[in-house]
């Protein structure tokens, strides 16, 4: 079967690790590109060797000649370049957080079923090498069945550097950065039927929240926290490490910073290393995003050519990006939200 040919909307920031991770996808080529940023159209189009390019994805589109879509915009394009995409009848992909409002996220989806095409969110973090480990140990049941879990990430790294929009937004780590942690804890511990969420503002430079603490009930009786902050000075900047802790009815996982793994059950106690490959393109401390992104899209590719739906389809990631909504309304109303109202 011939190679995928793939669009690539976006050219920013985070575009040029998807480009990458096409490079090195097997069964997939991107072949034209759009950013109405000629800079960035010019800086990514040369550095990867890519002639079609594009001001307008409306221009794009109406050329065609590709089975797939990926857009690397941020979060104002992305209901009206999806519902473009499905319009033309193309597969697509959409960078996380999926949508403005989750009326936004509905339509979207709802767009894509009506065209009958794929769609699926770039949330990422559920593919890192040490989460796909941790749910690995889950899976095989060495620590029993799961009761509590936490899942926490804590930084002061500065990510406002390169991505200025994030000060700049009235909601900011639970819509940017929990939106993964969210979506791991539905990886690893099932669906969530109700959060209880407290926010805080610490950096006094940015416009959105930069703390959040939240507390998951979960569909099989499970509780859960996940908690996320870039207000933290720590020793050592542990950025972007996810950590973990889960208890089961027959021992405990604890991820610890490094990439650090122990496992502790009734066959005793298990020390390993878990840490993302540092790929030829990648560079610390991303390397471990970096290596999510080449994974993420290597399952799509996947799932396009056999037809499956991809894990986090448009359909799952409505389930986290419910979490994010009712975790601001948690904040704001000071009270537990059921995660029903949003779905
Ligand atoms: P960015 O602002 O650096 O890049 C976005 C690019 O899109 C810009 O070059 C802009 O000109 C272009 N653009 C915007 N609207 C367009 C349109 N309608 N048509 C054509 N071009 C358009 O942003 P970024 O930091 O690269 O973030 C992009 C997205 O990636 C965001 O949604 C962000 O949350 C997400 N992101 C995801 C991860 C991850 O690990 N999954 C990491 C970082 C960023
Ligand atoms: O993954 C992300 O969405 C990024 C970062 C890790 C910097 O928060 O925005």
């Amino acid at each position: 079967m011939s190679d995928l040919k793939g669009a690539l909307i976006g050219c920013g920031f985070f575009a040029v690790n998807q480009m990458h991770g096409w490079q090195d996808a097997r069964g997939a080529d991107i072949v034209a590109i759009c950013d109405r940023d000629p800079g960035r159209l010019k800086a990514v189009g040369d550095a990867f060797g890519i002639a079609r390019r594009y001001a307008s994805a409306d221009d794009l589109f109406a050329d065609g000649g590709f089975d797939f879509v990926d857009i690397a915009t941020t979060v104002p394009s992305h209901r009206p370049l999806v519902e473009l995409a499905a319009r033309n009848r193309i597969p697509v992909i959409c960078q996380k957080p999926f949508a403005a409002s989750m009326a936004d996220a509905k339509a979207m989806v709802a767009a894509c079923d009506a065209a009958g095409v794929p769609l699926m969110i770039h949330e990422n973090f559920r593919w890192q090498t040490p989460i796909q480990a941790a749910r690995a140990v889950i899976d095989r049941g060495d620590i029993g069945t799961p009761f509590w879990g936490r899942v926490s990430f804590r930084s002061g790294f500065d990510v406002f550097s390169g991505q200025p929009y994030l000060a700049k937004g009235k909601r900011f780590i639970i819509e940017d950065l929990g939106i993964h942690s969210l979506d791991i804890a539905r990886f690893l511990f099932g669906d969530a039927t109700a959060i209880t969420a407290r926010t805080s503002r610490v950096n006094p430079a940015i416009a959105g929240e930069d703390v959040a603490t939240m507390l998951l009930a979960h569909a099989d009786g499970m509780t859960s926290i996940v908690d996320c902050s870039y207000a933290t000075k720590l020793p050592v900047e542990p950025f972007p490490e996810t950590l973990l802790e889960v208890d089961g009815t027959l021992g405990t996982l604890r991820l610890g910073k490094d990439y650090r793994l122990t496992v502790h059950g009734p066959s005793g106690t298990t020390v390993s290393d878990v840490p993302p490959t540092l790929l030829p393109w990648a560079s610390r401390p991303w390397h471990n995003i970096q290596e999510s992104v080449a994974a993420i899209q290597q399952h799509w590719v996947n799932a396009l050519s056999s037809n499956r739906p991809p894990d986090t389809s448009g359909h799952d990631n409505l389930k986290t990006f419910a979490l994010v909504e009712a975790a601001y309304a948690s904040a704001e109303r000071g009270q537990t939200v059921e995660l029903q109202e949003f779905l």
